[in-house]
């Protein structure tokens, strides 16, 4: 068998396996906020996670980036229905982040700058699910994309993946984020299509 059919046929299968279901591939980068792009100033920029018994460890820009971090190449998939395959991000893992943090919590409320938020469950932070991420495609993450700092949850609809992202508070109970409490999915899983509360 030629080389060039092998691969022909690779790609094809490929694509299939990595698309959920309901949505469509594009090569576009489209802009998605509910509101303005908020000005985060480096000098003041902060990332705070709060623990369930009120502990707070806080990192600032200089000690945040001081951090180990990754390069990691993942595909998007956004609720609206188009995916983004390969995009390549670099960022500090969660694992990192939490890793002297005590805690016996279940649920995590992601918080942006400009108010933003999102629920996740605090296991889907752990092993090598998440980052922040600060940079994107070899470049500073721009601002409309969530510079300087977002969230990366690539295994969940890329709502869950805050952007302008200023501090994760851990919880016992599961606390409601943005989208979430407008009647889109808590967990939001896009190969069980967890698009909207009830899915
Ligand atoms: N702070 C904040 N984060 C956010 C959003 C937002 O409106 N505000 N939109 C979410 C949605 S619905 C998607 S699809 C992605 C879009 O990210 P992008 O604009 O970089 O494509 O960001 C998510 N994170
Ligand atoms: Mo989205």
């Amino acid at each position: 068998m030629p080389i060039v059919s092998r691969g022909f046929h690779g790609r094809a299968r490929d694509a299939r396996h990595r698309l959920p279901p309901g949505q469509y591939e594009t090569a576009d980068f489209p802009v998605l906020s509910a509101g303005p792009t908020p000005a985060v100033d480096l000098d003041q920029w902060e990332f705070t996670i709060r623990a369930e018994t009120g502990a707070r460890h806080i990192w600032d820009w200089a000690k945040f980036m001081a951090l180990p971090s990754q390069t990691q190449t993942v595909d998007l998939h956004c609720v609206t229905k188009w995916s983004k395959f390969e995009t390549e991000w670099q960022g500090v893992s969660l694992d990192v982040l939490l890793e002297d943090v005590e805690t016996s919590a279940d649920y995590a409320l992601v918080h942006s700058y400009g108010d933003y938020t999102t629920n996740v469950p605090l296991e889907d932070l752990l092993d090598g699910q998440a980052w922040i991420a600060y940079r994107y495609d070899g470049e500073e993450l721009a601002p409309e994309h969530g510079g300087p700092a977002r969230l990366l949850i690539p295994h969940l609809y890329f709502w869950k993946s805050a952007k302008w992202v200023r501090g994760i508070q851990l919880l016992d109970e599961e606390e409601r984020g943005f989208w979430e409490n407008i009647g889109y999915h808590d967990y939001g899983d896009p190969w069980r299509e967890q698009r909207y509360q009830g899915d």
